[in-house]
């Protein structure tokens, strides 16, 4: 090939910059995809999804919420036998939360006893204790396997938060991808 060719050797400058830039992306952004919201990346091939959830991310419903989302309105769907990866963490300033994948309750319980995941591993620690769950500023990665189809909440166990709408709605399906619905 003539480089010789100044017109040729800019060309050629371009591409060699362009791959650059292409491989210095995040490897989200060439092999994931967000499901349409930037805190879901799902790896089909691995049959994983990962949720970036914070507690308190807005001041909505006296900031017990999830990432802004609250009272079940939102719907996360996720297929049957996916891995789910959820790195949680409280912006809360002040008040301790946390989370973990159970039956929809109408209404929830003010406290809960004891309560137990619907899906091994899928609830952060001490779940119910104002001293010990995960604190304003803390983190906690919850990892389960989503095993059985069917509606369930993502809830927060601190007392009175799920009863006063800290939850969202999780489906897992038995056909489809991964998919989110805000809600209004
Ligand atoms: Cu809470």
């Amino acid at each position: 090939m003539n480089v010789r060719s100044p017109l040729l050797h800019s060309l050629l400058t371009l591409l060699m910059l362009a791959g650059i830039q292409l491989s210095a992306l995040p490897l989200v952004a060439q092999n994931g995809s967000s499901a349409g919201a930037d805190w879901i990346d799902v790896d089909p091939s691995a049959r994983q999804v990962t949720l970036d959830i914070v507690a308190g991310m807005t001041e909505d419903n006296f900031r017990w919420n999830f990432n802004g989302y609250a009272k079940g309105a939102a719907t996360l769907t996720i297929p049957v036998g996916y891995r789910v990866v959820i790195e949680f963490r409280n912006d809360d300033p002040a008040v301790p939360h946390s989370i973990g994948i159970g039956e929809i309750q109408t209404p929830f319980p003010a406290m809960f006893d004891g309560p137990t995941p619907v899906f091994v591993g899928g609830m952060s620690s001490n779940p119910t204790s104002m001293t010990d769950s995960t604190l304003p500023g803390q983190s906690e990665t919850v990892t389960f396997t989503a095993e059985q189809a069917g509606t369930y909440a993502l809830v927060c166990y601190i007392p009175a938060h799920a009863l006063t709408g800290m939850w969202i709605t999780v489906k897992v399906s038995s056909s489809g991808g991964v998919s989110f619905d805000p809600g209004d």
